[in-house]
């Protein structure tokens, strides 16, 4: 049916009666025509009755994202912690690299599904000479760069402030499984920036995405133009040398290695320079470090988020249950400054500490073919496996590491409270129970 066929009066499905009725309730032909495309009879009456219209009714230039849910991939192998986050099991990985059915997915709103074909990236703002459009194709035909990162949500061990200090924090309680490491292909956003005329105005980079529903349309984070502009800073279209999946951001997501996870946009559906610092919810009153310690900055309640910071986990269960005896224990640890330089252990709540031992690379094979020889750049922002063995006697224990990076961040004994419960890098008292043998 069109537009121009309404006013007819055969009608067998009784659309012209449904047109009156929407009409006289002050609904426009197009709206009418838009809601009988993308929920029937039902989203017209849901519309005319002024009840909420659900969400798969929506007007959307992407239609697939109606009715996207909250993630696509199999959540066995993660602590499904509700409303799109799904924590890793540090335990479940063997290796360096994170095979992305275990990689953690943190969905503010839904896993998108968007149609390469139709996918554009706007490039525009007062501080670009010549807005562009890219398509898929245009990304991928730029010069590409793989390398080895680690994503983290800076709610990473948020739940430790409430387990650790007795103070808790809002938001979802990760424990160590917000941070994953993987292989990332894409192309360098400068490029981008570059061919769109980026001008020495430029001062802030708002990087949006295409979700809806979410508490802000389109999920955004701000990045300084130096950020930006870094050459690590990609447009990223691949995952552990495969297409990148749909929960992690297909076609396209941004990837500011270093950074919290927030400023990596998955589902990148626009990119606005500007020669203004601006301000949105996700650096004024999300992930922004909000608290007595951090006085506020510019539009922020506090100091809004940037880099992660030192950091080590054990990959074993929450809680681990060992039988007595000797035990290879492994762990991950990182930092955004640069290469980890040493991860201690304690068995006995930090009276003692013990040093392990730092493993090389430990690529698993099927990955090996993409990642660089070891000691090139293609690690810089890698996580680090670390191990030790421990002789465990019957008893229940907390067992911390505490990781040093090559710049001397150690993971401190204390940090200020923030209300977000962002950053939480003290050691993470990991309990463990071992049996009687
Ligand atoms: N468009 C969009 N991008 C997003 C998010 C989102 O909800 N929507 N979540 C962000 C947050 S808070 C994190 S920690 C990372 C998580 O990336 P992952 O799900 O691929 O692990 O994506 C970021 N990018
Ligand atoms: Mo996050």
């Amino acid at each position: 049916m069109t537009a121009g066929s309404m006013g007819s009066q055969t009608d067998p499905e009784g659309k012209v009666e449904l047109w009156q009725l929407a009409r006289k309730r002050g609904l426009s032909r197009r709206r009418f025509l838009q809601l009988l495309s993308a929920g029937g009879t039902a989203a017209v009456l849901a519309s005319c009755t002024g009840l909420p219209l659900p969400t798969a009714t929506r007007p959307s230039t992407l239609e697939s994202t109606t009715e996207a849910p909250l993630f696509t991939k199999d959540p066995a192998p993660f602590n499904d912690l509700g409303g799109g986050n799904l924590e890793a099991r540090l335990e479940n990985m063997q290796g360096l690299i994170t095979p992305s059915r275990f990689f953690f997915v943190r969905n503010n709103s839904v896993s998108l599904k968007v149609d390469a074909a139709d996918w554009r990236l706007s490039v525009e703002g007062d501080a670009v000479a010549n807005p562009l459009e890219l398509s898929y194709d245009d990304i991928l035909s730029l010069p590409s760069r793989t390398f080895i990162s680690c994503l983290e949500c800076a709610g990473n061990h948020r739940a430790m402030f409430d387990l650790v200090t007795g103070q808790p924090a809002k938001g979802t309680q990760w424990k160590t499984g917000a941070v994953s490491n993987g292989i990332w292909t894409g192309a360098a956003m400068r490029e981008v920036l570059e061919r769109a005329g980026i001008t020495d105005k430029a001062v802030s980079v708002l990087l949006v995405g295409l979700d809806t529903g979410s508490p802000e349309e389109g999920f955004r984070r701000v990045m300084p133009v130096k950020k930006a502009m870094d050459p690590d800073t990609l447009l990223a279209y691949a995952l552990n040398g495969e297409t990148l999946p749909r929960d992690h951001g297909f076609p396209v997501r941004a990837l500011a290695p270093g950074w919290v996870g927030a400023a990596s946009i998955k589902w990148l559906g626009r990119i606005v320079v500007s020669s203004k610092q601006l301000w949105t919810r996700n650096n004024t009153t999300s992930y922004t470090l909000i608290g007595d310690a951090y006085p506020p900055e510019g539009e922020a309640l506090g100091r809004p988020l940037t880099t992660q910071t030192v950091k080590s986990a054990l990959a074993l269960p929450w809680e681990a249950e060992l039988e007595a005896g000797e035990h290879c224990i492994f762990g991950f640890a990182h930092s955004p400054n640069g290469p980890i330089a040493e991860v201690e252990w304690s068995a006995d709540s930090g009276e003692t500490w013990n040093s392990s031992t730092l493993e090389e690379s430990q690529i698993q094979p099927e990955f090996e073919h993409l990642a660089e020889a070891p000691g090139s750049k293609a690690f810089r922002y890698s996580w680090t496996r670390f191990r030790f063995t421990w002789d465990a006697p019957p008893g229940e224990y907390t067992i911390m590491t505490r990781a040093t990076d090559a710049a001397g961040n150690t993971q401190p004994d204390e940090i200020p409270f923030n209300e977000k419960g962002y950053l939480f890098n003290q050691p993470v008292p990991h309990p463990v129970r071992v049996a009687g043998s």
